[in-house]
């Protein structure tokens, strides 16, 4: 069987699962967001991480369908904490530059917000600046259509994708997410930490919330406390969990 017929099967008998990895919010230590991370239980292999598959499902088109899933998981996932009275969270959820591309993804999101009207408040989309770039006009406009529906935006992987400032300035978004690669780099040099700094700097003054990604130590942690950074993710917090495991550790009923 090739991986392309695999991965058909794995849509036909629901193999795919989300995990969820919090982001902390700085300013009062709560855990109100998840990024949702695409899992395979391969009946053989087990676990297998999206960088094994996200490129076939991409290759294939297949992402449309497994992206929509994914999206529709997460918000659901989003509604069955706030019914379980485990407060208010909101779930990022990866948007493929295919997806983006793809005319139907917006009427998708529409399908989707439709099914509870508290969907919208419920769900983000992270989209790589590097994806953003590749197609500014189309992305500007599909990004802007998005926010129309109530549904945040934030752009990933931010810093490696050379946008320069005054493309950042004019993107319908909410929120930075900057690069690992920075963080990685901030309790090694002043330069490291000045850099991190200025995009701090920089997404509060265009009104954008920002986000640290790949924290592992206190010491970065630190750091992002210091500089006002809004949230952070990372390994320091916790790695990506199974929903179960996301509840015990992080929801609390209230
Ligand atoms: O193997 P690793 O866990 O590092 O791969 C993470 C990559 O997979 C990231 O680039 C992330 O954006 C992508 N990814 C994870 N979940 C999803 C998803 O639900 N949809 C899409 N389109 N990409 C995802
Ligand atoms: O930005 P992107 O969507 O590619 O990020 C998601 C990936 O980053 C996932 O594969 C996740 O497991 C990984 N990740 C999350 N936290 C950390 C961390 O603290 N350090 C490292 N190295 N990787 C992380
Ligand atoms: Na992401
Ligand atoms: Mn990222």
């Amino acid at each position: 069987l090739t991986l392309e017929n695999q991965l058909r099967l794995a849509i036909d008998n629901q193999e795919f699962v989300l995990h969820y990895q919090p982001k902390l919010n700085l300013r009062d230590d709560v855990v109100r967001g998840a990024e949702a991370l695409i899992r395979w239980r391969h009946p053989d292999s087990g676990l297998m991480p999206p960088g094994q598959f996200i490129p076939v499902l991409e290759e294939t088109g297949l992402i449309h369908e497994v992206g929509r899933w994914a999206v529709r998981e997460a918000a659901r996932q989003c509604l069955r904490w706030r019914d379980a009275g485990l407060g208010e969270m909101r779930i990022a959820v990866n948007v493929s530059p295919l997806q983006l591309r793809d005319r139907a993804f917006l009427s998708d999101i529409e399908q989707i917000l439709a099914l509870d009207p508290r969907t919208a408040d419920s769900l983000e989309l992270e989209i790589t600046e590097s994806t953003i770039m590749s197609d500014i006009a189309h992305c500007i406009e599909s990004l802007r259509a998005l926010r129309n529906m109530g549904v945040r935006v934030a752009i990933d992987d931010f810093g490696t994708g050379f946008s320069s400032l005054s493309y950042l300035a004019r993107l319908p978004a909410d929120t930075l997410k900057i690069d690992r690669s920075f963080i990685a780099e901030m309790d090694q040099s002043p330069a490291g930490l000045a850099i991190v700094s200025s995009v701090v700097t920089l997404a509060q003054s265009l009104n954008l919330s920002v986000i640290a990604e790949g924290v592992e130590t206190e010491e970065q942690a630190r750091l992002l406390r210091l500089i006002r950074c809004d949230e952070l993710q990372g390994f320091v917090l916790s790695e990506p969990l199974s929903a179960e495991e996301f509840e015990s550790r992080f929801l609390v009923p209230g």
